[in-house]
C-alpha cells in the first residue's frame, strides 16, 4: 500500500518519458530517494533528463537495475511499458508494491476528479469537459492521458478545483485506490490487444476506473454501446446513461433533435444538437458525455448550452490543415485504431484520399477495408502495418493503393493524385510509434509538409 509520506523512501521510477519524468522530479522533491531507470541509454534519451537537474536523482540506464526483496519500497511504471516486461515481473516477484503515475497523483489530490476513457473520444471529450467547467467559472486542470502528466500539478490545485483527467486502459492497469467523482467510459471497441490480449482483458482494464467508487459518486456510461452498457451492473456509483438513440427514463439523450437531461423530476432541453460547433455521429457522443459529466458536478443547462456551442475541437483530431488547388486537407493522426478512422471516414462525403498505417495494436481491419471500398478513391499507405492494410482492402477488391516509405513521400504522392474537391485525410489506423515518439509528433510532420506546399 502506497504511504503519502515518502521522505527517505525507495522508489523506482520506470521509464524515463512524459509520464516518468513527472512523477520521479514530484516524488523527490518529496523527499523520495528516487531512482530512475530506462531501458534506452542515456544518450538515447537526448534532453530528457535536463528537466530533474534540480533533483537528487540516480539513474540506471540502458540496463536492468537489479531487483531483490528490499532494494525498493516502491515502484512507479509508466504506462506505456507493459506490466509483463521482466523487470515488472522481478518487481512483483520481489513483493515490491508497483503504481503508475494516475494513481499517484490522486493521492496527493485534494480535487474531485472527472476521468474519461474509452476507446475513442477520450481527447475531445475531456477537452470539452474542461471547457465546460472553465466556462462556468469552476477552475479545473486537464491533464492525463492527453499529454500531460497529472501529478506534478497535485499540491497546487484546491478542493475547488475540478481535476480533468483523460485516463487510458494503460494507466488503470496500475491504479489501487484511484476514485473518481465522475468516471466516463464512451465507447469499447478493438484497441490495444497486443497489450491486453482479449477484449475481456481490455474491457476490465477499463472498467477498473469505477472499481473504487461509492454510492454517491456517478458513473457516466454509453447506452448505445453494448459493451459499455453491460458495465453498469458493475458500477457501485450512480450510474447515468447517455444515448444517441434512445429516450431514457433517466439521463442524458437526444430527443427531437434537442439534448435532454431527465432526472427523477426533471427533464430539461440543453442545446439543439444542430447547434453544436463539433459536427459528426461521433462528436455528438462525445458531447453527450460531456454533458451528463458537466450536469453531474452541478453545471447549468445554459452554461452547458454555451461550451458546446462554442467549442472548437481539438487538434490533430479531424483537425482542419488547409486548402490548396481545391484540396482539403485533414489531420486525425489520433485515429489510431480501426474504428477512429471509420469515424473519420464517416464524416466526409467528398472523395477521401487516405493515409494509413504505422504500429499496427494487433487490429484486424476488415471492417474498415470494407468502408475504404465504398468510400476511398486512393489509399496511401506507410509504416509497419502497411502490408497488413493492403491485404485487407485486395481481399475487398480494393486496389487503388499507394505505397509510401516516409511523411515526405505520402504528402508528395497526396499531392500529385489528388484532385479539386478531395479531401486527404491522415488517419492512419494505427499507433505511431514505428516511425515517431508519439502521434502529435506523426500530425504535427504531417501539417508541417502539407503546408510546406502552399
Ligand atoms: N521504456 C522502458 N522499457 C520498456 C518500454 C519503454 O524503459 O520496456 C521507456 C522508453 O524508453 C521511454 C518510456 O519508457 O523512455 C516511455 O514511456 P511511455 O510510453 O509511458 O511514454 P510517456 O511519454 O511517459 O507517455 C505516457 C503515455 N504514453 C502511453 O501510454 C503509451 C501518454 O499517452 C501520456 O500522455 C503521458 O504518459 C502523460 O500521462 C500517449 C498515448 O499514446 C498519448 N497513450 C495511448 C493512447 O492514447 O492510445 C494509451
Amino acid at each position: 500500500m502506497w504511504d503519502a509520506n515518502v521522505k527517505d523512501k525507495k522508489i523506482l521510477v520506470i521509464g524515463a518519458a512524459r509520464s516518468g519524468l513527472a512523477v520521479a522530479g514530484f516524488l523527490s522533491q518529496k523527499g523520495a530517494l528516487v531512482t530512475l531507470t530506462d531501458a534506452k541509454p542515456a544518450e538515447k534519451l537526448g534532453h530528457a533528463l535536463a528537466a530533474l537537474q534540480p533533483y537528487k536523482i540516480d539513474y540506471i540506464l540502458g540496463r536492468e537495475p537489479d531487483i531483490k526483496p528490499g532494494s525498493f519500497d516502491y515502484a512507479v511504471i509508466s504506462p506505456g511499458i507493459p506490466l509483463n516486461i521482466p523487470l515488472a515481473k522481478k518487481i512483483r516477484r520481489a513483493r515490491i508494491p508497483l503504481t503508475g503515475e494516475l494513481e499517484v497523483a490522486f493521492r496527493y489530490s485534494q480535487s474531485p476528479f472527472v476521468a474519461i476513457t474509452g476507446t475513442n473520444g477520450k481527447t475531445t471529450t475531456t477537452s470539452l469537459t474542461g471547457q465546460i467547467f472553465s466556462d462556468a467559472g469552476i477552475p479545473v486542470f486537464v491533464g492525463g492521458n492527453i499529454g500531460t502528466p497529472l501529478v506534478t500539478e497535485m499540491e497546487r490545485l484546491t478542493p475547488r478545483h475540478v481535476v480533468v483527467a483523460e485516463v487510458s486502459s494503460f494507466q488503470l492497469e496500475t491504479i489501487e485506490t484511484f476514485c473518481p467523482k465522475v468516471a466516463v467510459i464512451l465507447n469499447i471497441t478493438p484497441d490495444h490487444l497486443d497489450r491486453h490480449k482479449t477484449m475481456k482483458g481490455y474491457t476490465d482494464a477499463k472498467a477498473r476506473i469505477f472499481e473504487n467508487q461509492h454510492p454517491d459518486d456517478y458513473t457516466v456510461l454509453n447506452y448505445d454501446d453494448t459493451r459499455v452498457r453491460k458495465l453498469a451492473a458493475r458500477s457501485p456509483g450512480q450510474v447515468v446513461f447517455f444515448s444517441q438513440k434512445t429516450a431514457l427514463d433517466r439521463g442524458v439523450f437526444v430527443k427531437n433533435g434537442i439534448i435532454t437531461v431527465k432526472t427523477a423530476n426533471d427533464c430539461i432541453n440543453v442545446v439543439n444538437t444542430a447547434d453544436i460547433y463539433i459536427k459528426g455521429r461521433h462528436n455528438l457522443e462525445n458531447s453527450l458525455a460531456a454533458t451528463a459529466a458537466g450536469f453531474c458536478l452541478g453545471v447549468s443547462p445554459q452554461d452547458l448550452a454555451e461550451t458546446l456551442k462554442s467549442f472548437p475541437g481539438v487538434v490533430h483530431r479531424l483537425e482542419f490543415v488547409g486548402k490548396m488547388n481545391g484540396v482539403t486537407y485533414v489531420n486525425d493522426s489520433k485515429g489510431t485504431n480501426p474504428d477512429s478512422t471509420m469515424k473519420a471516414l464517416e464524416a466526409y462525403d467528398q472523395p477521401i484520399i487516405l493515409i494509413a498505417g504505422g504500429k499496427n495494436k494487433g487490429s484486424d481491419f476488415s471492417k474498415m477495408a470494407k468502408l475504404i471500398k465504398k468510400k476511398v478513391y486512393a489509399l496511401i499507405l506507410v509504416g509497419e502495418a502497411a502490408p497488413t492494410i493492403r491485404d485487407a482492402v485486395e481481399k475487398q477488391g480494393f486496389d487503388a493503393i499507394y505505397q509510401a516509405a516516409d511523411y515526405q513521400e505520402v504528402v508528395s504522392t497526396a499531392k500529385r493524385i489528388a484532385r479539386p474537391g478531395d479531401v486527404v485525410l491522415l488517419s492512419p489506423a494505427c499507433a505511431s510509434w514505428d516511425m515517431f515518439t508519439d502521434y502529435e509528433e506523426r500530425g504535427n510532420l504531417f501539417k508541417q509538409l502539407v503546408l510546406g506546399m502552399k
